[in-house]
């Protein structure tokens, strides 16, 4: 009877952890005048109250926290992007920045977005739901595969570049743009496989949410730069 309650118990402490976690961090939708970006992450986390809610004041300190007890993401991932969030500064401290700051085109916000338009036609930053239509089109199943990833990814550049005029994507850019593909597959699947659930990123692009209603939990695995580099390596892989 000890025993069989002690075994019940270590199976039950994560999942009651990740509720306590959820419970703590309900979905709240933004006002008119909290600040958001064009990372459906970092307004997801702050719409989750993992950063402050207005989107104000966003120091390094406050996003390695962050990753960690949202996402179970390493320091070195929060570091590595937080490190150039932060040249985009407007609050007059160099040590933090509005989560607007990272509209700023060039800086971070590039061109071929998955869910957002170019700045060429005007809005760089907000979701735009035909774009996502485009994007989502191509997860046909009810799991997201390297594979559906690599070629949802490869049908946007291209179809933009036939859109966009002026559509420009650095080296740098399209390197950033691969990594985004991989940090959505590590937090809603798997940092080696990817394989992530197809109802999870719908919901965290449409609603900016983590999906603790559907079911979504803290990843067990925990991942960094290292393993976002690796899994971006297998999505540049895919022969599209
Ligand atoms: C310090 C942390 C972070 C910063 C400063 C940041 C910033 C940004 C910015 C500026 C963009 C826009 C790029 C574009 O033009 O598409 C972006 C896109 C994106 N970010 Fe983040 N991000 C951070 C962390 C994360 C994390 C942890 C995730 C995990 C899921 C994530 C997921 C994404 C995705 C999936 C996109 C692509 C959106 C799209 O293509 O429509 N980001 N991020
Ligand atoms: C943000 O920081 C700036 C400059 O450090 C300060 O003037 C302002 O009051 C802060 N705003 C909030 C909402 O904390
Ligand atoms: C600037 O922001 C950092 C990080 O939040 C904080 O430690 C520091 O006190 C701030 N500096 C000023 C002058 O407000
Ligand atoms: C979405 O992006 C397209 C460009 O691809 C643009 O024509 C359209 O106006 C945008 N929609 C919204 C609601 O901004
Ligand atoms: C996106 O697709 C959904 C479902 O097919 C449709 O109802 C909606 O009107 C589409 N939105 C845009 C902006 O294309
Ligand atoms: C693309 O953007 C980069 C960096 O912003 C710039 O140096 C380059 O000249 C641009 N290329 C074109 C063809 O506009
Ligand atoms: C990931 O999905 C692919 C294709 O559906 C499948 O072959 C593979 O076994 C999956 N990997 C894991 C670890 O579930
Ligand atoms: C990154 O995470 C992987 C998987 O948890 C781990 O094996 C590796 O040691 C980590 N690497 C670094 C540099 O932290
Ligand atoms: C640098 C730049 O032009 N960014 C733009 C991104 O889109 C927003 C919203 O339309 C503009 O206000 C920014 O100026």
């Amino acid at each position: 009877m000890k025993l069989a309650l002690l075994a019940l118990s270590a199976t039950l402490s994560p999942l009651v952890g990740a509720h306590a976690v959820a419970h703590a961090h309900p979905y709240v939708a933004p006002t008119s005048t909290d600040r958001r970006s064009p990372c459906p992450m970092l307004n997801s986390m702050a719409n989750h109250g993992f950063l402050a809610r207005n989107g104000v004041n966003i120091s390094m300190s406050d996003l390695i926290s962050a990753f960690d007890a949202a996402i179970n993401m390493a320091a070195d991932a929060a570091e590595l992007v937080g490190s150039v969030a932060l040249t985009a500064s407007t609050t007059g401290n160099a040590s933090t920045f509005n989560l607007d700051d990272v509209d700023k085109h060039g800086i971070i916000e590039h061109d071929g977005s998955l869910s957002r338009a170019d700045i060429y036609f005007g809005d760089n930053h907000s979701f735009n739901a035909s774009i996502w239509n485009g994007t989502k089109a191509y997860f046909t199943e009810e799991v997201i595969t390297i594979s559906t990833a690599a070629t949802a990814r490869a049908a946007r550049l291209a179809l933009d570049a036939t859109q966009n005029p002026s559509m420009n994507m650095t080296t740098s850019q399209f390197t950033s743009s691969l990594i985004e593909s991989s940090l959505y597959l590590t937090v809603f699947g798997n940092p080696v496989d990817g394989n992530a659930s197809r109802s999870y990123v719908e919901a965290f692009f449409e609603e900016e949410r983590l999906p603790y209603h559907l079911g979504w939990v803290r990843p067990t695995d925990g991942s960094n730069v290292t393993t976002l580099e690796t899994l971006a390596a297998k999505i540049a892989a895919v022969s599209v």
